[in-house]
């Protein structure tokens, strides 16, 4: 901040000030403006972060070789020798280069969150969004241009990612989801790091490397890869009951996300919101996805981690690249101080949400996704995000585990890219101007001019100045402190069970089933019998004593006589809470369904299904025993995209089984078509079948499923069948089908798949 005292040189106001990097206070107050930092509503298509990156693409097209200093290369296949059968000679420099650059490609991957996917797009305030009684404005909470000006497009770039596994590990492993958000603002970059849970395991940073050493591979074997089933991490957990209630989200289907564009996304933290007059309140930041929030099914986790381990990864690329725009809505809980000080647990402890009971979510503005990276090292790999980088009108808490992050990121960077400079990497840099009198360093990029890097100075007119007080600088909240230095954990923050419970009480009953499955599977991984003792009588049943019963029955431990002492006694509950019953179920956009053929289908029904679907931007892949051209009953052609050899059941959402009975007959007689359609059900994913297709759903014995035997169109269990009278009606009971993403009412444990 600005401090008179400490520029004692005299400027000359009138004359325009060369800066460092040669510009001068006009070109300044154009960024400052606002032209720089945002694209306005009218430019839709090309923001100011496309346009930067755009200086330092490279694109091959209709271009020759040359080496890296731009020297013409005629030959990349054959290095340099002393005769035909010779050695190689050193001097042979494009060998050389290319070997070296090979040599030095990798650098170190996170050490966390290092598998991961991301995406540009924008970010955009809502005109007047509705704060309730008690801010008519905005503005009246935050000085934040990027959260307040609806006219104002700021570009982002979001990036997904897993926790635990390595760079290379499958997507769909049970885990946490970071979801990471770079803002190129006006006035700077903002980063907001979160992840697909509101809550977090550990109270104080000081306890993350101990958290990620259990949860990591273990240090003598080096197993399990991406994966919490083993021993030393829920040996951790069941020491620290402050993890209960991360863990009964971590069991839940929200470790399974079906897409990164069906997640929610949390701040997690306590931040503050400050505005124009220094006035600042608590906020929670809250992403919600307008395509809902869906999950997969574990056993179909399983199997894609190996059918296709960058099935999230793609997916997020593919929906894109179709011409798809992923919004997430931004909302925000507001509350002061006074607010904090009625709830019964502490704000300022990330093992807890605001129950949106308490107070509401409200809606300010959307996210969208529409742009995929050119590259995924340079974007994907590169970004580098950091919790402290904040901009004027959002501020910190007390948070520890917030005030421990506010070190690590900068710190993990340094040994990612092994200089201080990667905020300059094309990915990181923020649109806006930067002048400072940081300098050098590896990998420097900027030419800073001028003389003087320090300041007083006298011989560079002291420039770049600081910003005079009320005029943008960043200014920290002026939180009043009293406190003695004190390493300990505040006894607000020892109410470890009654938000767990509130979650458990809150989930329907087959996400309970799921919880107790994921339970069963992870502690089922842990050989010692005492850690799997613990869990159940120290940590479960202080949640839910029937939930301690039903997890102790899987495995081996004896259930407990009684609920623990600590189990809280309320029934409360919270529908917002569960996946299932937060579902509006209306859109089926983005959701892939497979069509089953062989020749001989009924191309009126596949066509009139298809088309409906495609309306409701649903995508469809035509599913046959091998590739090439299918024909109809009528002779029409459709082609497969997919052969029983390069897909599965799991990588869909639905699946559709024409009539035609020569189709129908042939695919009776394929184990994999069958299995097709067993495993679709067992994963509770709506299945159609028009005429004659119900031979094949019945081939398969669909348990307790009813299946129509004439004209009419019926939905059973998610499944939906007719004789195909009436295709429209048909297809609409399909899509509503498909709407409602799984079926949990059927019972897949009878299945064989
Ligand atoms: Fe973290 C990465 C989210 C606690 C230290 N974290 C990282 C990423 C996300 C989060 C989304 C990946 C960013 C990317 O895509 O590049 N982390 C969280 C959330 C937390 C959290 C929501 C709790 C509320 N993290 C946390 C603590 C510490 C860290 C307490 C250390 C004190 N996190 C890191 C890190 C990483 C990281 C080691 C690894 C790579 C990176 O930062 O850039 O510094």
């Amino acid at each position: 901040m600005s401090d008179d005292d400490s520029t004692p040189i005299e400027r000359d106001e009138e004359q325009p000030q060369a800066t460092d990097g040669g510009e001068t206070d006009e070109s300044r107050s154009d960024a400052e403006s606002g032209q720089a930092g945002t694209s306005r509503d009218d430019d839709s298509d090309e923001n100011s972060k496309q346009e930067q990156l755009d200086e330092v693409r490279e694109n091959p097209e209709g271009e020759r070789l040359t080496s890296d200093h731009g020297v013409k290369i005629s030959d990349t296949d054959n290095s340099l020798k002393a005769g035909e059968r010779g050695p190689t000679i050193m001097e042979d420099f494009h060998f050389r280069e290319k070997m070296t650059q090979f040599d030095h490609e990798s650098i170190p991957e996170r050490v966390v969150h290092a598998r991961g996917s991301g995406a540009h797009g924008y970010f955009q305030p809502y005109e007047d969004p509705d704060l309730g009684d008690e801010f008519d404005d905005i503005e009246e909470l935050t000085k934040a241009k990027v959260l307040t000006d609806p006219d104002q497009k700021t570009p982002v770039f979001t990036r997904f990612s897993t926790v635990v596994g390595s760079r290379g590990s499958p997507d769909t492993v049970r885990d946490v989801r970071g979801f990471a958000t770079k803002f190129y603002t006006e006035e700077g970059n903002w980063d907001l790091v979160g992840n697909n849970i509101p809550v977090f395991f550990i109270q104080d940073a000081m306890e993350f490397p101990d958290l990620v050493h259990a949860i990591k591979p273990e240090p003598d074997d080096g197993v399990p890869q991406a994966s919490a089933a083993h021993d030393t991490f829920w040996d951790f957990a069941s020491l620290k009951p402050e993890v209960t209630h991360m863990i009964m989200w971590v069991l839940s289907g929200r470790a399974l996300p079906r897409a990164y564009r069906m997640m929610q996304g949390f701040g997690v933290h306590t931040f503050r919101l400050v505005n124009d007059e220094g006035d600042a309140r608590f906020v929670k930041f809250h992403w919600t996805p307008a395509l809902d929030t869906s999950q997969l099914v574990w056993d179909e986790t399983q199997k894609i981690a190996g059918k296709n381990p960058d099935f999230n990864r793609m997916d997020l690329y593919d929906v894109i690249e179709a011409g798809h725009e992923l919004e997430w809505e931004l909302g925000v809980q507001i509350f002061d101080e006074e607010d904090a000080a009625e709830f019964d647990f502490d704000v300022l402890d990330p093992t807890k949400i605001v129950p949106e009971s308490e107070v509401p979510v409200r809606p300010i503005g959307k996210m969208v996704l529409n742009e995929t990276p050119g590259n995924f090292f340079a974007e994907v790999e590169q970004v580098a995000f950091h919790p402290g980088n904040v901009v004027p009108g959002i501020d910190f808490s007390n948070d520890p585990l917030l005030q421990g992050r506010l070190f690590s990121y900068q710190d993990t960077q340094l040994n990612r890219f092994g200089s201080a400079n990667w905020d300059e990497i094309p990915i990181n840099r923020p649109v806006t101007e930067r002048h400072n009198n940081q300098r050098a360093g590896f990998m420097r990029q900027e030419i800073n001019e001028g003389k003087a890097s320090y300041k007083p100075n006298s011989i560079g007119d002291d420039d770049p100045q600081e910003v005079p007080e009320g005029e943008g600088g960043y200014e920290h909240h002026a939180e009043k402190i009293n406190g003695k230095k004190i390493r300990n954990r505040s006894e607000s923050f020892q109410t470890h069970f009654d938000q767990a419970r509130l979650f458990w009480n809150s989930m329907t009953e087959p996400e309970k089933e799921n919880i107790i499955d994921a339970a069963h599977f992870e502690l089922g991984k842990v050989d010692r019998v005492e850690i799997r003792e613990r869990m159940v009588y120290d940590l479960f049943n202080n949640v839910d004593h029937e939930f301690a019963e039903r997890v102790a029955e899987g495995i081996g431990v004896e259930p407990p006589e009684e609920p623990g002492d600590e189990m809280p006694t309320h029934d409360r509950e919270d529908s917002r809470l569960s996946i299932e019953e937060r579902r509006d179920a209306d859109s089926i956009e983005t959701r892939k369904v497979a069509v089953l053929v062989d020749d001989g289908y009924d191309g009126e029904a596949l066509e009139t299904v298809k088309s409906t679907l495609e309306d409701e931007g649903a995508r469809v892949k035509i599913v046959s025993k091998i590739l090439g051209d299918k024909t109809s009953e009528n002779g029409d052609m459709v082609e497969a995209d997919e052969s029983h050899v390069t897909t599965e059941s799991v990588l869909f959402d639905a699946l559709f089984v024409p009539g035609g009975e020569d189709s129908v007959d042939a695919l009776v007689e394929q184990g994999d078509a069958k299995h097709f359609v067993a495993e679709t059900f067992k994963h509770k994913k709506p299945i159609a079948a028009a005429g004659a297709g119900t031979e094949l759903l019945e081939a398969v014995e669909l348990p307790d499923v009813e299946i129509a035997d004439d004209g009419e169109t019926i939905t059973s269990d998610g499944v939906v069948t007719g004789q195909g009278d009436d295709l429209e009606e048909f297809a609409e009971a399909f899509v509503d089908a498909i709407a409602e993403h799984r079926h949990w009412e059927r019972s897949p444990k009878e299945v064989p798949a």
